[in-house]
Protein backbone atom coordinates (compact mmCIF):
# COMPACT_ATOMS: atom_id res chain seq x y z
CA UNK A 1 0.00 0.00 0.00
CA UNK A 2 1.60 3.35 -1.00
CA UNK A 3 1.04 6.31 1.57
CA UNK A 4 -1.50 7.81 -0.48
CA UNK A 5 -3.78 4.70 0.02
CA UNK A 6 -2.75 4.75 3.20
CA UNK A 7 -3.91 7.81 4.14
CA UNK A 8 -6.77 7.40 2.34
CA UNK A 9 -7.68 4.44 4.68
CA UNK A 10 -6.94 5.96 7.35
CA UNK A 11 -9.49 9.01 6.63
CA UNK A 12 -12.17 5.90 6.37
CA UNK A 13 -10.81 3.88 9.10
CA UNK A 14 -10.13 1.43 7.64
CA UNK A 15 -8.88 -1.88 9.75
CA UNK A 16 -6.27 -2.09 6.89
CA UNK A 17 -3.76 0.50 8.19
CA UNK A 18 -0.26 -0.31 8.62
CA UNK A 19 0.44 2.21 10.53
CA UNK A 20 1.53 1.60 14.46
CA UNK A 21 -0.45 5.01 16.16
CA UNK A 22 -3.56 6.71 14.77
CA UNK A 23 -4.68 10.12 15.99
CA UNK A 24 -8.55 10.26 16.89
CA UNK A 25 -10.36 13.22 18.30
CA UNK A 26 -10.06 15.32 14.86
CA UNK A 27 -12.64 15.99 12.34
CA UNK A 28 -10.68 13.19 10.56
CA UNK A 29 -8.51 10.55 11.28
CA UNK A 30 -4.91 11.07 10.83
CA UNK A 31 -2.71 7.98 10.06
CA UNK A 32 0.80 8.19 10.56
CA UNK A 33 4.30 6.70 9.29
CA UNK A 34 6.00 4.45 11.92
CA UNK A 35 9.20 6.50 10.32
CA UNK A 36 9.58 9.66 8.65
CA UNK A 37 13.09 9.65 6.46
CA UNK A 38 15.23 12.93 6.93
CA UNK A 39 17.42 13.69 3.63
CA UNK A 40 21.01 15.83 4.47
CA UNK A 41 23.87 15.07 2.47
CA UNK A 42 26.01 14.80 5.46
CA UNK A 43 26.21 12.88 8.94
CA UNK A 44 26.22 14.32 12.49
CA UNK A 45 29.74 14.80 12.52
CA UNK A 46 29.04 17.79 10.39
CA UNK A 47 26.63 21.05 11.84
CA UNK A 48 24.45 20.23 8.74
CA UNK A 49 23.72 16.98 10.28
CA UNK A 50 23.81 17.78 13.88
CA UNK A 51 20.71 20.40 13.03
CA UNK A 52 18.69 17.81 11.25
CA UNK A 53 19.53 15.57 14.75
CA UNK A 54 18.14 17.89 16.63
CA UNK A 55 15.31 18.65 14.60
CA UNK A 56 14.05 14.77 14.97
CA UNK A 57 15.13 14.67 18.57
CA UNK A 58 12.93 17.74 19.57
CA UNK A 59 10.19 16.54 17.22
CA UNK A 60 10.29 12.92 19.08
CA UNK A 61 10.37 14.71 22.72
CA UNK A 62 7.25 17.15 22.18
CA UNK A 63 5.24 14.43 20.41
CA UNK A 64 6.37 12.08 22.89
CA UNK A 65 7.24 10.04 19.40
CA UNK A 66 3.88 10.15 17.48
CA UNK A 67 6.14 11.42 14.95
CA UNK A 68 9.23 9.35 14.71
CA UNK A 69 11.96 10.38 12.52
CA UNK A 70 14.87 9.24 11.31
CA UNK A 71 18.57 10.62 9.81
CA UNK A 72 19.15 9.76 6.37
CA UNK A 73 22.71 11.39 5.57
CA UNK A 74 24.69 11.32 2.48
CA UNK A 75 21.16 11.49 0.63
CA UNK A 76 21.43 7.88 0.21
CA UNK A 77 17.38 8.08 0.28
CA UNK A 78 18.93 8.72 -4.03
CA UNK A 79 22.01 7.15 -3.80
CA UNK A 80 23.73 10.43 -3.33
CA UNK A 81 22.24 12.45 -6.26
CA UNK A 82 22.00 15.57 -4.31
CA UNK A 83 20.78 17.52 -7.26
CA UNK A 84 18.10 15.26 -7.45
CA UNK A 85 16.55 15.85 -3.53
CA UNK A 86 13.83 18.05 -4.00
CA UNK A 87 12.40 16.09 -7.06
CA UNK A 88 12.62 13.18 -4.57
CA UNK A 89 10.88 15.25 -1.64
CA UNK A 90 8.14 16.45 -3.99
CA UNK A 91 7.55 12.99 -4.57
CA UNK A 92 7.44 11.74 -1.36
CA UNK A 93 10.81 9.29 -1.79
CA UNK A 94 11.89 11.47 0.85
CA UNK A 95 9.72 12.41 3.76
CA UNK A 96 11.60 15.54 5.32
CA UNK A 97 14.78 17.51 4.43
CA UNK A 98 17.40 19.67 6.07
CA UNK A 99 18.92 20.82 2.45
CA UNK A 100 21.10 23.46 0.76
CA UNK A 101 19.99 25.67 -1.10
CA UNK A 102 22.38 24.94 -4.02
CA UNK A 103 21.37 21.69 -4.42
CA UNK A 104 18.01 22.46 -5.04
CA UNK A 105 18.98 25.36 -7.13
CA UNK A 106 18.34 23.01 -10.54
CA UNK A 107 14.35 22.60 -9.83
CA UNK A 108 13.84 26.10 -8.11
CA UNK A 109 15.90 28.71 -10.37
CA UNK A 110 15.25 31.48 -7.41
CA UNK A 111 17.57 29.70 -5.07
CA UNK A 112 20.56 30.52 -6.82
CA UNK A 113 20.17 33.83 -5.04
CA UNK A 114 22.66 32.55 -2.65
CA UNK A 115 25.42 31.21 -5.16
CA UNK A 116 25.59 34.78 -6.93
CA UNK A 117 29.60 35.21 -6.28
CA UNK A 118 30.18 38.11 -3.19
CA UNK A 119 26.31 38.75 -2.61
CA UNK A 120 26.16 37.97 1.42
CA UNK A 121 29.87 39.51 2.23
CA UNK A 122 29.49 38.21 6.13
CA UNK A 123 27.12 36.64 8.47
CA UNK A 124 25.37 40.35 8.86
CA UNK A 125 24.48 40.00 5.00
CA UNK A 126 23.07 36.36 5.05
CA UNK A 127 21.24 36.72 7.99
CA UNK A 128 19.94 40.16 6.42
CA UNK A 129 19.01 37.80 3.57
CA UNK A 130 17.21 34.91 4.86
CA UNK A 131 15.79 36.35 8.37
CA UNK A 132 14.09 39.17 6.28
CA UNK A 133 11.97 39.82 3.71
CA UNK A 134 14.18 38.33 0.94
CA UNK A 135 13.77 35.36 3.15
CA UNK A 136 10.30 34.96 3.33
CA UNK A 137 10.07 35.50 -0.43
CA UNK A 138 12.07 32.63 -1.03
CA UNK A 139 10.27 30.19 1.57
CA UNK A 140 7.33 31.46 -0.69
CA UNK A 141 8.46 30.59 -3.59
CA UNK A 142 10.08 27.27 -2.95
CA UNK A 143 6.85 26.62 -1.26
CA UNK A 144 4.87 27.30 -4.39
CA UNK A 145 7.67 24.94 -6.33
CA UNK A 146 5.72 22.17 -3.89
CA UNK A 147 7.28 21.25 -0.61
CA UNK A 148 6.86 22.78 2.86
CA UNK A 149 9.41 25.05 3.95
CA UNK A 150 9.69 25.78 7.74
CA UNK A 151 13.38 27.43 8.54
CA UNK A 152 16.74 28.16 7.68
CA UNK A 153 19.90 26.54 9.04
CA UNK A 154 23.33 27.02 7.38
CA UNK A 155 26.13 25.13 5.76
CA UNK A 156 28.54 27.66 5.61
CA UNK A 157 30.58 30.64 3.83
CA UNK A 158 32.30 28.50 0.92
CA UNK A 159 36.66 28.68 1.06
CA UNK A 160 38.41 27.45 -2.08
CA UNK A 161 40.94 24.74 -1.70
CA UNK A 162 43.62 22.89 -3.72
CA UNK A 163 46.22 20.56 -3.42
CA UNK A 164 48.71 22.58 -5.89
CA UNK A 165 49.74 26.07 -4.09
CA UNK A 166 48.51 29.27 -2.69
CA UNK A 167 45.87 30.88 -4.02
CA UNK A 168 46.22 34.99 -4.04
CA UNK A 169 44.66 35.88 -7.13
CA UNK A 170 42.35 34.73 -10.11
CA UNK A 171 45.78 34.12 -12.03
CA UNK A 172 46.56 31.38 -9.40
CA UNK A 173 43.49 29.38 -10.39
CA UNK A 174 44.61 28.87 -14.04
CA UNK A 175 44.08 25.32 -15.19
CA UNK A 176 43.44 23.75 -12.08
CA UNK A 177 40.74 21.20 -12.31
CA UNK A 178 38.35 21.89 -9.54
CA UNK A 179 35.07 19.75 -8.10
CA UNK A 180 32.03 22.18 -8.24
CA UNK A 181 28.70 21.82 -6.75
CA UNK A 182 25.33 20.78 -9.16
CA UNK A 183 24.12 24.32 -10.04
CA UNK A 184 25.56 25.33 -13.14
CA UNK A 185 26.36 29.07 -11.32
CA UNK A 186 29.38 27.32 -10.57
CA UNK A 187 30.88 26.01 -13.88
CA UNK A 188 30.44 29.81 -14.92
CA UNK A 189 32.26 30.97 -11.63
CA UNK A 190 34.83 28.74 -12.08
CA UNK A 191 35.53 28.68 -16.05
CA UNK A 192 35.52 32.87 -15.31
CA UNK A 193 38.69 32.81 -12.87
CA UNK A 194 40.31 30.44 -15.37
CA UNK A 195 40.29 27.28 -13.89
CA UNK A 196 38.98 23.87 -15.15
CA UNK A 197 35.74 22.92 -13.41
CA UNK A 198 33.72 19.43 -12.97
CA UNK A 199 30.83 19.39 -11.79
CA UNK A 200 30.25 16.16 -9.21
CA UNK A 201 28.50 15.11 -6.38
CA UNK A 202 29.80 14.95 -2.89
CA UNK A 203 29.93 11.40 -2.86
CA UNK A 204 32.46 11.37 -5.88
CA UNK A 205 34.10 14.48 -5.04
CA UNK A 206 35.90 12.97 -2.35
CA UNK A 207 37.51 9.47 -4.25
CA UNK A 208 38.41 12.19 -7.18
CA UNK A 209 40.27 14.12 -4.38
CA UNK A 210 42.04 11.50 -3.26
CA UNK A 211 43.01 10.30 -6.59
CA UNK A 212 44.48 13.14 -8.16
CA UNK A 213 41.43 13.43 -10.67
CA UNK A 214 40.39 17.16 -9.37
CA UNK A 215 43.04 19.45 -7.36
CA UNK A 216 40.70 21.63 -6.00
CA UNK A 217 37.37 22.07 -4.16
CA UNK A 218 35.06 24.90 -2.04
CA UNK A 219 33.09 23.95 0.61
CA UNK A 220 32.69 25.52 4.54
CA UNK A 221 35.84 25.11 6.61
CA UNK A 222 33.68 22.85 9.10
CA UNK A 223 33.19 20.62 6.35
CA UNK A 224 36.83 20.70 5.30
CA UNK A 225 37.53 19.23 9.45
CA UNK A 226 34.49 16.94 9.24
CA UNK A 227 35.60 15.55 5.99
CA UNK A 228 39.24 16.00 6.82
CA UNK A 229 40.59 17.57 3.73
CA UNK A 230 43.80 17.49 4.29
CA UNK A 231 43.95 13.81 4.15
CA UNK A 232 42.74 14.31 0.78
CA UNK A 233 45.67 16.43 -0.68
CA UNK A 234 43.72 20.09 0.09
CA UNK A 235 46.90 21.69 1.81
CA UNK A 236 46.23 25.13 0.28
CA UNK A 237 42.52 26.93 1.85
CA UNK A 238 41.87 30.29 0.64
CA UNK A 239 39.49 32.42 2.79
CA UNK A 240 37.48 34.07 0.03
CA UNK A 241 33.57 33.99 0.98
CA UNK A 242 32.95 33.88 -1.93
CA UNK A 243 29.35 32.39 -1.48
CA UNK A 244 27.15 31.55 1.24
CA UNK A 245 24.98 28.03 1.61
CA UNK A 246 22.18 28.49 3.60
CA UNK A 247 20.12 25.38 4.56
CA UNK A 248 16.15 24.91 4.56
CA UNK A 249 14.25 22.95 6.69
CA UNK A 250 10.99 21.41 4.58
CA UNK A 251 8.56 18.60 4.56
CA UNK A 252 6.76 16.51 1.92
CA UNK A 253 3.33 18.85 1.25
CA UNK A 254 1.41 15.49 1.47
CA UNK A 255 3.03 14.43 4.54
CA UNK A 256 2.76 17.94 6.01
CA UNK A 257 -1.07 17.47 5.53
CA UNK A 258 -1.15 14.17 7.28
CA UNK A 259 -0.09 16.25 10.50
CA UNK A 260 -2.91 17.31 13.02
CA UNK A 261 -2.60 21.61 13.27
CA UNK A 262 -1.16 21.13 16.80
CA UNK A 263 1.60 18.58 15.27
CA UNK A 264 2.13 20.63 12.57
CA UNK A 265 3.11 23.54 14.96
CA UNK A 266 5.42 21.69 17.09
CA UNK A 267 7.34 20.13 13.56
CA UNK A 268 7.63 24.04 12.43
CA UNK A 269 8.90 25.22 16.17
CA UNK A 270 11.08 22.81 16.54
CA UNK A 271 12.70 23.11 12.92
CA UNK A 272 13.11 27.29 13.71
CA UNK A 273 14.46 26.21 17.05
CA UNK A 274 16.98 23.64 15.39
CA UNK A 275 18.21 26.19 12.81
CA UNK A 276 19.32 28.55 15.37
CA UNK A 277 21.03 25.97 16.80
CA UNK A 278 22.92 25.07 13.77
CA UNK A 279 23.73 28.02 12.55
CA UNK A 280 25.06 28.82 15.64
CA UNK A 281 26.93 25.36 15.34
CA UNK A 282 27.94 26.13 11.79
CA UNK A 283 30.03 29.65 13.10
CA UNK A 284 31.68 28.47 16.28
CA UNK A 285 35.23 29.34 15.05
CA UNK A 286 34.63 31.81 12.73
CA UNK A 287 33.56 35.02 14.11
CA UNK A 288 35.12 37.92 14.58
CA UNK A 289 35.81 37.39 18.12
CA UNK A 290 36.78 33.69 17.52
CA UNK A 291 38.48 32.41 14.44
CA UNK A 292 39.68 29.84 16.25
CA UNK A 293 38.66 27.76 13.20
CA UNK A 294 41.31 29.25 10.93
CA UNK A 295 43.98 27.51 13.85
CA UNK A 296 42.59 24.56 13.99
CA UNK A 297 42.70 23.97 10.41
CA UNK A 298 46.39 25.22 10.39
CA UNK A 299 47.20 23.19 12.76
CA UNK A 300 46.06 20.14 10.21
CA UNK A 301 49.56 21.42 8.40
CA UNK A 302 47.45 23.64 6.08
CA UNK A 303 48.25 26.91 4.36
CA UNK A 304 45.32 29.32 4.80
CA UNK A 305 45.59 32.44 3.07
CA UNK A 306 43.30 35.65 4.10
CA UNK A 307 42.92 37.79 1.20
CA UNK A 308 42.79 41.77 1.69
CA UNK A 309 39.90 43.48 0.15
CA UNK A 310 41.81 44.38 -3.15
CA UNK A 311 42.69 40.89 -3.31
CA UNK A 312 39.20 39.86 -2.98
CA UNK A 313 38.11 42.63 -5.13
CA UNK A 314 40.23 41.19 -7.93
CA UNK A 315 38.14 38.01 -7.61
CA UNK A 316 35.03 39.96 -7.62
CA UNK A 317 35.67 41.61 -10.45
CA UNK A 318 36.51 38.58 -12.47
CA UNK A 319 33.19 37.11 -11.89
CA UNK A 320 30.91 40.13 -12.69
CA UNK A 321 29.90 39.18 -15.82
CA UNK A 322 28.43 35.62 -14.11
CA UNK A 323 27.04 37.74 -11.66
CA UNK A 324 25.11 39.79 -14.34
CA UNK A 325 23.98 36.96 -16.25
CA UNK A 326 22.03 35.12 -13.63
CA UNK A 327 20.63 37.92 -11.82
CA UNK A 328 18.62 37.98 -14.88
CA UNK A 329 17.57 34.49 -14.94
CA UNK A 330 17.36 34.51 -11.02
CA UNK A 331 14.98 37.49 -11.04
CA UNK A 332 16.10 41.28 -11.38
CA UNK A 333 13.92 42.47 -8.63
CA UNK A 334 14.82 40.00 -6.13
CA UNK A 335 17.95 40.01 -6.74
CA UNK A 336 18.13 43.80 -6.12
CA UNK A 337 16.28 43.47 -2.83
CA UNK A 338 18.61 40.99 -2.11
CA UNK A 339 21.57 43.91 -2.44
CA UNK A 340 19.50 46.59 -0.87
CA UNK A 341 19.18 43.78 2.61
CA UNK A 342 22.51 43.36 2.23
CA UNK A 343 23.92 47.08 1.89
CA UNK A 344 21.16 47.91 4.71
CA UNK A 345 22.94 45.23 6.88
CA UNK A 346 23.56 45.88 10.73
CA UNK A 347 27.63 45.60 10.62
CA UNK A 348 29.06 43.96 14.11
O1 LIG B 1 28.38 18.97 -2.11
C1 LIG B 1 28.81 19.85 -1.37
O2 LIG B 1 29.85 20.47 -1.60
C2 LIG B 1 28.03 20.21 -0.12
C3 LIG B 1 28.18 19.09 0.88
O3 LIG B 1 28.54 21.39 0.44
C4 LIG B 1 26.60 20.42 -0.53
O4 LIG B 1 25.80 19.54 -0.46
C5 LIG B 1 26.20 21.73 -1.07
Amino acid sequence: MDRRTLLKAGAAGSAAIAAPFVVTGTARAQAYKAEYRVSTVVPTAFPWGKGAQIWIDLVRERTQGRINMKLYPGVSLINGDQTREFSAIRQGVIDMALGSTINWSPQVKELNLFSLPFLARDHAGLDALTQGAVGKQILQIVEKAGVVPLGWGENGFRELTNSKHEIRTPADMKGLKFRIVGSPIFNDVFTALGANPTQMSWADAQPALASGAVEGQENPLHIFTAAKLHTLAQKYVTLWDYVADPLIFVVNRDIWNSFTPADREIVRAAAVEAGKQEVAIARKGLTRGDMSMVKEVEALGVKVTQLSDAERGAFEKAVRPVYDKWAKQIGADLVKRAEAAVAARAKA
